[in-house]
């Protein structure tokens, strides 16, 4: 007979990954099924609020560096993918770890005791991910003994399974056949391993496959409710901009050819938040709770608040991370209720000087109640184009607040405390700016060649663009082509004076390689900072650059 060496860690950290990748795929489709804790995305999430600030940040400048400097796409959308990537990529490499831990305890233990094993480090890991699950306090339909046991049974038959397929790779077996004689079959390793990989694989392409058909039919079921509670699910007809027209429309400049949509859609806005995925509230059965520092305790219905009268505007956001020329910035027409006024019904007491915003994902901002007060615009926002918001961004409610950037403004709000100090909200712990506002920025979208003109024997080519300086707007644009004089663009009238500027310039054709630059100065009269400034901590300046052959 032929003994066998025992399976090293190389073997064991093969096991403990093809054995976690299935345990993904099955997370993956209990979640997607019926909205359990997906293992790969928590564990990443509950890192990023977890880590040093500094280290997150520098996380997440690497994800966008790479994404923009090697062209990957939206950035928004390619990070959020990256993460999830990079969050599974974490468990299955703590998997592979844990494979190797079992590998090294199996032989010092007797055979049956290696299911005991398999069971305690199924437990031990299982018990983890729901600390770190139940910490997310992800808003869960499900109530949380459900989770608890799908996590725990989880966990329990991938430890298991380890002590099985440890027992096969050690294990010869012996066939007894009818005849009587007795043969000892020797494991091939080798076989065994691409045996257990056909396994996974099969595993993965389920629960991939499967989790994937359930997810989007969950994604269209969600109800969103309309007014007065009522659930439904708005379809693109009922969207603002399917039977309306741009309130520029007649607008004498038209944006250069290439220059990016006025109004974004709502597939289109850049999203970002500290959610792999985004925390799924149910609209028919949340309130808001406005407490603390009040005379008037309240707990708002969505009924309540659409019950004020709707302010209507049209809103540039960006993200204080969106570099010179990057795309983290979008515009669309957002609906809700003055905060003004649904916190006077609140009547806050004398002491009261702040409001602690927070969200289901437990992302918390402050904001000052003399801000509020002073400025009507300020709003509890529940419509984007003319529809409940969408669940990524923010649904049932988020606010807005003029001239910051989106890091101070909660969406999937869950409660409004008032408090009598200030503090650091979310990003702010994490070194970034407490104010945060916007700083004036502009961008060359289009070097519109293939839209070039003539008029009295010269060539115009169209470069075009968007500046943006938050609530302050813009009132002049300029270019330069090859550092020569600056000369003023023309400005397209805004959707409002709380969005970007659509600006256009018509360049006088010359053929050769030429680098175009453009700057801005706000509609208080303040010219951009023309100095290179990274996103960190305060939002990045520069003059936006390009170089063209033409
Ligand atoms: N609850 C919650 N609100 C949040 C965030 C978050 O992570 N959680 N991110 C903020 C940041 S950094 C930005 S830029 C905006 C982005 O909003 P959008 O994804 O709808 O574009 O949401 C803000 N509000
Ligand atoms: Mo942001």
């Amino acid at each position: 007979m032929q003994t066998q060496k025992l399976p090293g860690w190389g073997s064991g950290a093969l096991v403990g990954a093809l054995l976690t990748i299935s345990l993904v795929a099955i997370s993956f489709l209990g979640h997607q099924a019926v909205g359990l804790p997906f293992v790969g995305f928590d564990f990443f999430d509950w890192l990023g609020r977890t880590l040093d600030g500094r280290v997150v940040t520098f996380g997440i400048d690497m994800i966008v560096g790479v994404i923009r400097s090697l062209n990957l796409g939206p950035t928004a959308t390619t990070a959020k993918l990256a993460e999830q990537i990079m969050g599974v990529g974490a468990i299955i490499g703590l998997g592979a770890g844990a494979g190797v831990l079992f590998f090294a305890l199996a032989p010092r233990v007797k055979t049956l005791r290696q299911d005991i094993l398999g069971i305690g480090l199924g437990i031990a890991a299982g018990a983890l991910m729901l600390l770190i699950s139940l910490s997310l306090n992800r808003p869960s339909t499900l109530s949380p003994l459900v989770i608890i046991v799908w996590t725990l049974l989880l966990f329990t038959a991938w430890g298991l399974a380890h002590g099985w397929v440890y027992r096969d790779m050690t294990n010869a077996g012996t066939i007894v056949h009818s005849d009587g004689k007795v043969e000892v079959e020797v494991l091939d390793r080798r076989q065994f391993l691409i045996r257990l990989g056909g396994a996974t694989a099969t595993i993965t392409a389920i629960g991939a496959g499967l989790g994937g058909l359930l997810g989007q039919r969950a994604a269209s079921s969600v109800p969103v409710n309309t007014v007065a509670g009522e659930a439904q699910t708005p379809g693109a007809g009922d969207r603002w901009s399917a039977a309306n027209a741009l309130p520029n429309a007649d607008a004498e400049i038209e944006a250069a050819p290439g220059t990016r949509p006025e109004l974004s859609s709502l597939e289109d806005h850049y999203r970002i938040d500290i959610n792999s995925v985004p925390p799924v509230v149910d609209g028919t059965t949340w309130t808001l709770p406005i407490t603390g520092l009040v005379e008037t305790p309240l707990n708002l219905t969505m009924a309540d608040i659409q019950a004020y009268e709707p302010l209507h505007r049209f809103v540039t956001l960006s993200c204080i991370s969106n570099g010179i020329g990057g795309d983290l910035i979008s515009t669309q027409r957002w609906t809700g209720a003055s905060l003004k006024r649904v916190l006077e019904a609140a009547r806050p007491t004398e002491d009261a000087a702040y409001l602690r915003i927070s969200g289901a994902d437990g992302f918390f901002e402050y904001v000052s109640l003399e801000m509020i007060n002073a400025d009507e615009r300020i709003m509890l926002t529940y419509y984007w184009d003319g529809v409940p918001l969408e669940i990524e961004h923010g649904y049932p409610l988020r606010i807005y607040i003029p001239d910051l950037y989106g890091m101070k403004q909660p969406k999937w709000i869950t409660s409004i405390e008032v408090v009598d100090a200030w503090d650091e909200g979310f990003w702010v712990v994490r070194g970034w700016d407490e104010v945060a506002r916007v700083n004036t920025t502009s961008v060359i979208d289009a070097v519109a060649a293939n839209s070039s003109y003539e008029r009295d024997g010269t060539t115009y080519v169209p470069i075009g663009g968007i500046a943006y300086a938050g609530a302050r707007s813009i009132s002049r644009v300029e270019v330069r082509v090859n550092d020569g004089e600056w000369q003023e663009a023309r400005l397209r009238t805004p959707l409002s004076d709380t969005t970007w500027v659509i600006w256009r310039y018509d360049w006088a054709f010359a053929s050769g390689e030429h680098t175009f630059e453009v700057r801005a100065v706000d509609g208080d009269g303040a010219a951009q900072r023309e100095e290179s400034r990274p996103v960190r901590p305060s939002g990045a300046t520069g003059v936006h650059r390009v170089r063209r052959t033409l």
